[in-house]
């Protein structure tokens, strides 16, 4: 009889591990870059808080290095649920939710620390609202200093030698119309395949920061980089709306709560990250030049005329602007 009462308890345990375990969601985020990306580190610190917090209930993993697709096809698939979470850049976004235009136009931010106070206020709260139209709730933003433009044929000193230079840009058009309106020539194209079109020369070379340049191995193929800081525009981190809505009113406040923790997390991580790449890209016999920034600005207004007329963003540039 004892051994039968044993055996039914054991039972009954091993029952309500089973459903413990069957009961645990797993939500998907991917991400381009590889592991130990500041990026790709914050999601996973994300992931624990969230796991801790539920009492395993909830566990995310994370698809570094472009595992589940380039971003514009991951994007597509969080829209459609086929994955819950995405890190992503938000100039591929430019084009479906508008309000992302603003962070993305070149010279806009006076600084990093202008634009933590824009995206940390109400501009910030503005472009949320704006992506759940999207089908998505913005978890958090994330940190990508300023892009800069890099190539394999000279160093740039003033606008006049982007002339006839042939950049990769992100999926944006903004981005097309800048390097257009800086005389040279744009070709919007996936992440993953830069390296080879530099190296072959398809395109002379390309824009991003200190750790994409770094760790993407642009910096073996365009040596030449010029420090134009040109766009100071943050990641973003997504969660499919319909994902998001079906979790219980406090596992919403977990989710937001872990989001924002990873958020000081990501900070703290990229500028290490911007230091120690800087000084590998260098040592790696990579130059950097500072150009004339003035002459960068002042060709952008024709950006500006065509991708910030339209009321709602002019709006919103006002008051970026206003913010001290
Ligand atoms: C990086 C960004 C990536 C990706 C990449 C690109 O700075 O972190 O998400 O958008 O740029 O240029 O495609």
């Amino acid at each position: 009889m004892k051994i039968l009462v044993k055996f039914a308890a054991g039972l009954l345990v091993a029952a309500s591990f089973a459903s413990a375990a069957s009961a645990q969601t797993v939500l998907r985020s991917s991400d381009t870059h590889p592991d130990g990306y500041p990026t790709v580190e914050a999601v996973e610190y994300f992931g624990e808080l969230v796991k801790e917090r539920t009492a395993g209930r909830y566990a995310v993993e994370v698809y570094h290095s472009a595992q589940l697709g380039e971003e514009k096809d991951t994007i597509e698939q969080v829209r459609s649920g086929v994955i819950e979470l995405n890190r992503v850049s938000m100039a591929p976004f430019n084009g479906t939710v508008k309000e992302t235009i603003v962070p993305a136009l070149p010279y806009l931010f006076r600084s990093e620390e202008h634009m933590h106070k824009v995206m940390d206020g109400a501009v910030g709260d503005q472009i949320k609202t704006a992506f759940e139209s999207a089908g998505l709730v913005v978890l958090a933003y994330y940190d990508a200093g300023a892009r800069s433009f890099y190539n394999k044929q000279k160093p740039i000193n003033s606008v006049a030698d982007m002339k006839g230079l042939k950049f990769r840009v992100i999926q944006s058009d903004i981005f097309v119309d800048m390097v257009a309106a800086l005389g040279a020539n744009a070709t919007p194209m996936p992440y993953g395949e830069v390296y080879s079109a530099i190296e072959t020369g398809v395109i002379d070379g390309a824009e991003n920061n200190f750790p994409s340049y770094d760790t993407a191995k642009h910096f073996e193929v365009a040596k030449n980089f010029s420090l134009d800081e040109h766009t100071i525009l943050p990641e973003v981190f997504v969660m499919n709306k319909a994902a998001f809505d079906k979790l219980a009113p406090e596992d919403q406040e977990i989710f937001k709560q872990a989001a924002k923790e990873s958020v000081a997390k990501q900070r703290e991580l990229w500028a290490a990250k911007v230091k120690e790449s800087r000084a590998k890209i260098e040592a790696a016999g990579a130059t950097i030049t500072t150009p004339d920034k003035q002459g960068f600005i002042d060709a952008m207004k024709p950006v500006y005329e065509k991708h910030a007329a339209d009321p709602v963003l002019k709006k919103m540039v006002e008051d970026v602007q206003a913010v001290q």
